[in-house]
């Protein structure tokens, strides 16, 4: 099947000057670009992207990080794109992130992450659906 799946790269990774790295570990895993920007979320829009997590201890940390600085949301197509893109980029907390993974490589802990990616494929629609109009996935 034939995915779609939201990549972030957080205001770390822009921070730390790990966008190409990261996007060059993406291109390689094969998978098709539709749409990038690097935008600054507001507090409003990092909350509503993260809603699924309000009310949990991290969630105001989250919000705080996200907003920290431009992140570079990028849409992305592959067949099994979701999985496979999670597989690229590891588990949620470095220490347990795999050898050789985004997260592993690059992350300094599990809030500050390097990466987003979306857990569902029907998450990955509504969350390419968030960043991007139809017309900019080109
Ligand atoms: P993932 O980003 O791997 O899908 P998630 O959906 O469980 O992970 O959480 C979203 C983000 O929230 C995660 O990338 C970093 C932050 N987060 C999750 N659990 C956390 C925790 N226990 N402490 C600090 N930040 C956390
Ligand atoms: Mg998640």
């Amino acid at each position: 099947m034939l995915e779609r799946t939201l990549a972030i790269l957080k205001p770390d990774c822009v921070r730390k000057n790990l966008q190409g790295e990261v996007i060059s570990r993406i291109q390689r895993g094969g998978f098709k670009i539709l749409g990038m920007k690097q935008i600054r979320l507001t507090k409003e829009e990092a909350g509503a992207f993260y809603g699924v997590h309000k009310g949990r201890p991290f969630y105001e940390g989250l919000v705080e990080f996200m907003t920290s600085g431009p992140c570079v949301p990028i849409a992305l197509e592959k067949e099994n794109a979701v999985a496979d893109y999670r597989t690229i980029i590891g588990a949620t907390d470095p220490k347990d992130a795999l050898a050789g993974t985004i997260r592993k490589l690059f992350a300094d802990n599990k809030g500050e992450n390097i990466v987003h990616g979306s857990d569902s494929p029907e998450n990955g629609r509504i969350e390419v659906a968030f960043f991007f109009a139809e017309s900019e996935l080109v």
